[in-house]
């Protein structure tokens, strides 16, 4: 190993051990107002932002303005669907109130109004290999658009600290409206080689980006009004969402903001994990040889994935402690709408089988199925197989909360944000004196 590579693994393992022994040893010590644990492990658990839009309790699960999923799933506006209108959810998270079929209905013209992308965005697409994966052309193509940006604009020309909100909003809006129509264009391009379908301005936002997927099912254009509202938002603590908040309390647009946020749900421990978990089934089952495997079966595949160092995609989560309401929402929907499907039987039998073993190794906080353990089935069901497209779904509903808590935070006058942190040298003196 060269010079420079090898001191800086003798040195970081060395101190990865002593790390890992703080954690264990003197992880209930207080460093002003958290623990060495909470310190060193992700700051777990420690309260430090305003976010309106939604709340996440570890055993209720996600209630958005108050409101969990199976109410939001009977009191939001359906248009002529059976599933809500994740217009409906923004409008709820914005103002805090149920809003009328009417006003759904406005907000779908609204967004259909805003939708056209700029011709620049489809450039910047094209000059990427097909084989680009599809969150970094979902990224690029948000942040192509920065330069449409009105806050941006404004700001320049010497907006004042009240008014912030007002173009922020506008770019929420005009940003959301513009995602169908991206996320589609990269879909038909990366796996149906550019053939695209012009959007249909007669139907609603998860409708219409259905039908530009390439499946005009009415089935799945309910799916897709599930999927988009129950992946909308998540409090604010989790890393897609957080990462707008802090890139935007610099003051950085709504485009480069949630730019950020996406690259943080590229993540295979955050929003990735969709796509983990169809790639994990399907070689289970190329591995097992059938499609029907036994819980046995499963069991000792899981138990290999394990000892190989490796993670159970689509289970833990680092809040929840009970089954995720939205993973329990698709099986609901599953059961409705595909309860024969072959690949949704599997996932029932994986979380059949999962928790008992992950509680069994005594260190997972959650054994339960997230919600990514789902959604994966069901998509390749309606024929969107392609799994590496999956996470880009996920941006797309994610937009929803983070640019509506985006206008509150703006509305709020929220400072830049700006945790403390300190070097292991300040740490192990602290210790060695406590
Ligand atoms: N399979 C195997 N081990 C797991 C596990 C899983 N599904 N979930 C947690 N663990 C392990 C952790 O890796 C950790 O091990 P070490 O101490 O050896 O490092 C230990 O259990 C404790 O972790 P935890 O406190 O229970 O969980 P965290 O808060 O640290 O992490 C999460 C949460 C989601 C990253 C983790 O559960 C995980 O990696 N899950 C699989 C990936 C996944 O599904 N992510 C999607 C989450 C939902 C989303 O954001 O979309």
């Amino acid at each position: 190993m060269e010079k420079l590579k090898q001191l800086f693994f003798e040195k970081s393992q060395a101190l990865r051990a002593e790390v890992k022994r703080w954690s264990k040893e003197q992880g209930d010590k207080q460093v002003d107002s958290v623990s060495v644990r909470q310190l060193l492990g992700g700051a777990r658990g420690v309260k430090m932002m305003l976010w309106e839009t939604s709340k996440l309790d570890s055993i209720e699960g996600i209630r958005f303005r108050g409101y969990s999923i199976p109410e939001l799933r009977e009191l939001l506006p359906k248009g002529d669907g059976k599933e809500p209108r994740p217009e409906g959810l923004f409008w709820l998270m914005l103002v805090d109130e149920i809003p009328t079929e009417e006003d759904v209905k406005w907000l779908t013209d609204q967004w259909t109004q805003r939708s056209n992308v700029p011709e620049q965005t489809f450039k910047v697409l094209e000059a990427l290999p097909p084989d680009t994966h599809p969150m970094t052309q979902f990224i690029a193509a948000i942040t192509s658009m920065q330069s449409s940006s009105i806050f941006a604009r404004r700001y320049a020309e010497g907006l004042g600290k009240s008014e912030y909100w007002r173009p922020v909003y506008e770019d929420a809006m005009n940003l959301i409206a513009r995602l169908p129509r991206i996320a589609a264009y990269i879909y038909r391009r990366t796996y149906h080689g550019g053939d695209h379908i012009a959007p249909d301005i007669s139907l609603d936002w998860a409708a219409n980006f259905a039908h530009m997927l390439g499946n005009d099912s009415e089935d799945f254009k309910d799916l897709m009004r599930l999927y988009l509202t129950i992946h909308a938002d998540h409090e604010g603590g989790n890393a897609s969402a957080h990462t707008s908040h802090l890139v935007n309390s610099t003051l950085s647009d709504p485009y480069l903001s949630f730019a950020a946020g996406m690259a943080s749900l590229a993540g295979p421990l955050h929003g990735l994990a969709n796509q983990e978990v169809v790639k994990w089934i399907t070689n289970m089952l190329d591995a097992l040889g059938t499609s029907n495997p036994s819980k046995e079966q499963i069991a000792e595949y899981v138990q290999g994935t394990l000892k190989a160092g490796k993670v159970i995609p689509g289970y833990g989560h680092a809040v929840l402690r009970r089954p995720d309401p939205r993973f329990m929402a698709q099986k609901s929907f599953a059961e409705e709408h595909l309860s024969d499907d072959e690949m949704v039987q599997v996932v029932w039998k994986v979380f059949e089988v999962v928790p008992p073993i992950l509680q069994g190794l005594g260190k997972v906080k959650n054994p339960w199925p997230n919600v990514d353990a789902h959604s994966g089935a069901l998509l390749m069901h309606y024929g969107i197989k392609e799994y590496s497209f999956y996470t880009v779904l996920f941006g797309v509903s994610r937009a929803l909360g983070v640019l509506s808590a985006m206008c509150w935070s703006r509305a709020l006058g929220l400072p830049l944000e700006r945790p403390k942190s300190v070097t292991s040298g300040w740490l192990r003196e602290f210790l060695n004196q406590a």
